[in-house]
């Protein structure tokens, strides 16, 4: 039929060539640029709002945006006891920047993002996000985040790695390497969580990322969020700690007293821990 040849349909190209792939019909493509790293679209979409794409992977979209960016930010903050020095390596997009200043103990934000680009394109079509890096408390670095993160030792209460895939200008960000760099990074009860893909689609990878996540870190765990255009509908996270248990030492009353939350809730903090069976073989 014509009309369906006229409509634009598309889906994240990475999963695409593993023959698996979610469609999602487009209204109009809003912005494309190529960056010195990568190419950045911004699509506006009926089912999901505006979606951000980098190199043709879907980054973020405005209807479910907030369970990734709740989830990777208020797990390990409502778990340190005083986290007041914090970096955000990558998350030019400012989702997760617009979570950690929910925090009132914050001091500092840190952001190590390697594509200016990004920064500016999510400033003009996703300023409920973007808007965060106005924040006095935020500073941004545009820069490479292994190269900024192996010159820093005993620095932060949590690092936040909001990363792409292990592929692109995010691949130095899933390596042992990285991984030792952002255990030294860390202040001495200190907490890192890692954007850790699907624990359905990508199974061996995480496999093969807690063997030496393990190594370093005395604490790792895997937990999840349910965001229905990632890969396979969630996405997990490498919960890395030096000294407080994900559960052990979570603080209810700070998860509670947080604002304007879509996903995150006290009872959400415990159960993204709890995995299906087959995971006992992954850790
Ligand atoms: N498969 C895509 C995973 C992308 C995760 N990070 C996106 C950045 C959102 N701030």
């Amino acid at each position: 039929m014509i009309l369906s040849q006229l409509e634009l349909w598309f889906g994240d190209q990475y999963e695409k060539e593993k023959g698996r792939y979610l469609q999602i019909k487009a209204d109009n493509v809003l912005k494309k640029v190529v960056s010195p790293f990568q190419e950045i679209c911004v699509v506006d979409t009926p089912a999901f709002g505006k979606i951000l794409m980098n190199d043709g992977i879907i980054m973020l979209t405005e209807a479910d945006e907030a369970g990734y960016h709740e989830m990777i930010t208020h797990v390990p903050l409502c778990v340190h006891p005083l986290p007041q020095d914090i970096l955000v390596i990558g998350g030019g997009d400012g989702g997760t920047v617009r979570e950690i200043i929910k925090h009132p103990q914050i001091n500092k934000v840190d952001v190590c993002e390697i594509d200016e680009k990004v920064i500016e394109i999510c400033r003009e079509y996703f300023p409920d996000l973007a808007g965060s890096f106005d924040n006095p408390k935020v500073h941004i670095y545009f820069q490479d985040g292994a190269q900024f993160l192996k010159k820093i030792e005993n620095q932060y209460d949590v690092i936040i790695v909001d990363s792409s895939d292990p592929i692109g200008p995010g691949t130095t960000l899933f390596t042992e390497q990285f991984y030792r760099f952002l255990f030294g990074a860390l202040k001495e009860d200190g907490i890192a969580v890692t954007q850790l893909e699907s624990l359905f689609w990508h199974t061996d990878f995480i496999h093969h990322t807690f063997q030496f996540m393990k190594e370093i870190f005395s604490i790792s765990y895997y937990y999840y969020s349910m965001v229905p255009t990632y890969p396979s509908g969630m996405i997990g996270f490498g919960f890395c700690s030096k000294k407080y248990h994900p559960l052990d030492q979570f603080i209810p009353d700070r998860a509670n007293k947080l604002p304007d939350l879509k996903y995150y809730h006290v009872d959400i903090h415990h159960s993204a821990f709890i995995l299906p069976a087959f995971a006992k073989d992954v850790f």
